[in-house]
């Protein structure tokens, strides 16, 4: 593997001081192993001698949709340590720091213990619950009665249980009278889902992790795998049949720089890519027509689409010559078992969908599909955004079903013993409809749970200020110092991983098992409480009297699956569910498939009436905001080190975390373009875009292309710069393209 500490340009060890980068930078590439065998050298794993646990449960991981199991050891029947579990189809015996330190961020001197409500004063004050839910019921209903039942929404997450997700889009929609909720899925998985959908008939992504290790082809595009999977990159690294690993990139990361072959593409320039390459592989014949007769339809169409992207068209736009493209192409040719591989790269797009469609069609014209090491495979991010997918009641009915439909509304009514005109007959609003419906004022009141949108909604700017036009925030989270907490009209302690039960679903489709091995501190209650508390204040806690404990829910969600694709009523209980090292959906009644490593298609059936996946395609759209005279940079976001979570309310907890990522926000330039900004590495720097400008530290790394600038999205000042823009199908957020300069003042935002 090529280090990218040797690169000439020596910013990467000096420029956080201490040797914090270089082991930040290095973490996944031979430390990796390191750390496997010796966490303890890195203070990760080890019990205080006078806290020798005397007895260990397991449960899945709350951070990545990787689902790594931990073993937590328990004193008292408190957790007081963990090891990752060695005998589970995941992870087998890893764990990534993250994982590492998940209890310790569990006690901080931020956990919410008890309501908060603003006063008159605009400060924040205890009350206790009983008064917080009466408040939230009454402010709630008077928005409803005086604007409507819509002017009230919901944003929730991709990492809280599915029983949970479930009971919250039960009690909003059915319970309550909301229209609208949506979550932060939409800003991670929409794209994924909906290009599945449109091209599979249903969302469910084929593949299973042992694939990792079955391909002898794998191509990453716009997946940073080794940092923001570490353990999924490690089952590339066990891959026995010394695969060629292709990244499709615009910068060098960690993940480039251990693969067999690293395109630096153009950003956004994957779908004229995608489709040269299918160009080529069509014009040498390198397909497979049995597959495209049987199981596709358009095929002709989608050829005379790909006719115009040639190798020189391509070499054009993208930056990629012709003579690589080629020897990509004859790659995936000569590949017996090809995987694709994307995640936020191509997600986080305003031509997503059709990007990731791209992919799926290179997959299916080569017959890489249903068969072990094949695929087109979205990675997840969150570790349960495909839960939040199928069971959350925002986008979809609850199970995969359509709220439009007569039928699925009448299936769920029934399940669910509920009056069938509570189901609203059409879905939500997507996350941006619902923000700009409170710009428009059609929105007054908002739940937040369980995300941050103060810090991760693209354009802060703007995100904020819309905030704070709301006539009644409330923010359920496990820390009231969120950025999105400290905007609330009232706060809401919630319990988190680790200190409640549920289940989970991975990337893989597997389903795992949470418990509670740590009490919630003071008065915090579980979310699954609160929302019975809510539907108790409401008064509507009869509709869901069969819900007293989240297993109640995981009982509905299996009748509810029924017939669905993602059908589960084959799993008992949870007891099953561990008993099996977690389950894969689909797995109806009856089935007696438990192989630990189940794929979807193998028969070429996909779920759309007539059996066959779609070839969807479109010409590229122009970018919104590209590079220009005055805005030179195009700024790239995304994740910055293995350690770092998101908008980091838990990570910064962790003292061992800590020392692995840089404190201070940095902003990644080029030598090239550092000196032509007569930047030094590490000085402080103002970036400006066009809503705002802020200041970051210099990283200088030649792991960037000139003219391309990347930020890390766990510091605040990035969501300040980027451009709120989005796919037209999935109403995705495209966070990593827009406009940047750097300036030596501190200007104030230009119009
Ligand atoms: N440590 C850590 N791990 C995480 C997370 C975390 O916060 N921290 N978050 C989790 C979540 S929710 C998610 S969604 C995943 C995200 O996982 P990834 O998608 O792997 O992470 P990102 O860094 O957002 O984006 C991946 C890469 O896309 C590249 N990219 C940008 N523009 C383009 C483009 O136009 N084309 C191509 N081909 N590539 C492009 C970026 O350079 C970046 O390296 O990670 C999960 N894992
Ligand atoms: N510029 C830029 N922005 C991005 C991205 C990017 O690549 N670039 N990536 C996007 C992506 S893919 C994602 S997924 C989003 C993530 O964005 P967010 O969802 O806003 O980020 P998190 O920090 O994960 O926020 C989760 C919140 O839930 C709280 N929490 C954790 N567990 C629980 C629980 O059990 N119950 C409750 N009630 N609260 C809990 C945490 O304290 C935290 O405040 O960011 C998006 N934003
Ligand atoms: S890779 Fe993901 S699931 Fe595994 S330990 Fe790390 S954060 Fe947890
Ligand atoms: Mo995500």
């Amino acid at each position: 593997m090529t280090s990218i500490l040797s690169s000439p340009d020596n910013s990467t060890r000096s420029i956080f001081g201490k040797t914090i980068q270089p082991l930040v930078r290095q973490w996944h590439g031979p430390l990796t192993d390191e750390l496997l065998r010796t966490p303890g050298k890195f203070g990760l794993g080890q019990v205080p001698i006078d806290k020798q646990p005397d007895a260990t449960t397991s449960m899945v991981c709350g951070y990545c949709s990787t689902g790594c199991k931990l073993d937590i050891h328990l004193k008292d029947d408190k957790a007081v340590n963990l090891t990752p579990t060695v005998d589970y189809p995941v992870n087998t015996g890893m764990a990534c720091p993250k994982g590492w330190e998940a209890l310790s961020v569990l006690q901080a001197s931020d956990r919410g213990t008890m309501p908060l409500m603003r006063d008159n004063h605009g400060r924040m004050v205890p009350v206790r619950w009983d008064r917080a839910m009466s408040t939230f019921c009454d402010r709630f209903k008077a928005l409803q009665s005086k604007h409507g039942n819509a002017s009230v929404a919901f944003l929730s997450t991709g990492q809280i249980p599915t029983e949970e997700m479930a009971y919250l889009g039960s009690l909003a929609k059915f319970g309550m009278g909301l229209l609208h909720g949506d979550s932060n899925t939409r800003q991670c998985m929409a794209t994924a889902a909906v290009a599945y959908k449109q091209a599979f008939g249903f969302d469910a992504p084929p593949y299973t992790y042992q694939d990792f290790e079955e391909s002898d082809v794998l191509v990453l595009i716009g997946s940073n795998l080794c940092l923001a999977h570490p353990i999924m990159w490690q089952r590339v690294c066990r891959n026995p049949h010394n695969p060629e690993i292709i990244v499709l990139d615009p910068r060098t990361t960690e993940t480039a720089a251990a693969a067999t072959q690293h395109l630096a593409l153009q950003p956004k320039s994957d779908l004229e890519l995608l489709y040269g390459l299918a160009h080529i592989l069509i014009a040498e014949g390198w397909i497979d027509n049995e597959f495209i007769q049987q199981h596709t339809d358009d095929y002709a169409e989608f050829a005379r689409h790909v006719g115009k992207y040639t190798p020189e068209f391509v070499e054009r736009v993208s930056g990629i010559s012709k003579e690589r493209l080629y020897y990509l192409a004859r790659t995936i040719h000569k590949g017996q078992r090809v995987s694709f591989w994307w995640t936020m790269g191509v997600n986080q797009s305003y031509q997503g969908v059709r990007t990731a469609q791209a992919i799926i069609n290179l997959a299916l014209i080569t017959g890489n599909m249903g068969r072990p090491g094949t695929g087109a495979n979205s990675i997840t991010g969150q570790c349960n955004a495909m839960g939040s997918r199928l069971f959350s009641n925002t986008t979809n009915l609850l199970g995969g079903h359509d709220f439009k439909n007569p039928e699925h509304r009448q299936k769920v009514a029934h399940t669910l013993n509920i009056n069938e005109d509570c189901i609203p007959t059409e879905g939500s609003w997507s996350y941006d409809r619902i923000v700009e419906g409170i710009l428009r004022e059609e929105i007054k009141g908002l739940w937040v749970i369980g995300t941050n949108p103060a810090h991760s909604w693209i354009n802060q700017n703007t995100c904020n200020e819309i905030l704070d036009r709301l006539d009644f925030l409330v923010v359920q989270d496990m820390y009231h110092s969120t950025e999105t907490a400290q905007r609330a009209d009232l706060y809401l302690p919630a319990a988190g991983w680790g200190e409640k039960e549920g289940t989970f679903i991975n990337s893989e489709r597997r389903i795992g098992v949470v418990k509670k091995v740590a009490k919630a501190p003071g008065q915090a209650l579980s979310d699954f409480s609160i929302f019975r508390l809510a539907a108790h204040y409401w008064g509507c806690e009869r509709m869901f009297a069969d819900w007293q404990e989240p297993e109640d829910v995981f009982q509905s969600l299996k009748e509810l699956s029924r017939e669905q694709p993602c059908d589960i009523t084959g799993i008992d209980d949870y007891r099953m569910l561990e008993d099996h090292g977690g389950i894969q959906w689909p797995y109806p009644e009856g089935c007696q498939d438990v192989e630990p490593q189940r794929r979807l298609y193998a028969d070429g059936q996909f779920y759309h009436p007539d059996g066959r996946a779609r070839l969807l395609f479109e010409d590229p759209r122009n970018m919104p905001e590209p590079p220009s005279v005055r805005y030179p940079y195009l700024l790239l976001t995304g994740r910055g080190t293995s350690s770092q979570w998101h908008t980091q309310t838990r990570t910064s907890k962790s003292e061992v975390l800590q020392t692995l990522y840089p404190q201070e926000t940095y902003v990644e330039i080029s030598p090239q373009d550092a000196r032509r900004e007569g930047i030094h590495p590490n000085s402080w720097v103002t970036v400006e875009s066009q809503r705002g400008s802020v200041n970051a530290k210099a990283f200088v790394t030649p792991t960037i292309q000139p003219g391309q600038v990347f930020m890390p999205m766990h510091y605040a000042a990035t969501n300040q710069l980027t451009l709120a823009h989005f796919d037209p199908y999935s109403r995705q957020p495209s966070y990593k393209d827009c406009a940047v300069r750097f300036s030596s003042s501190h200007h104030s935002p230009i119009g």
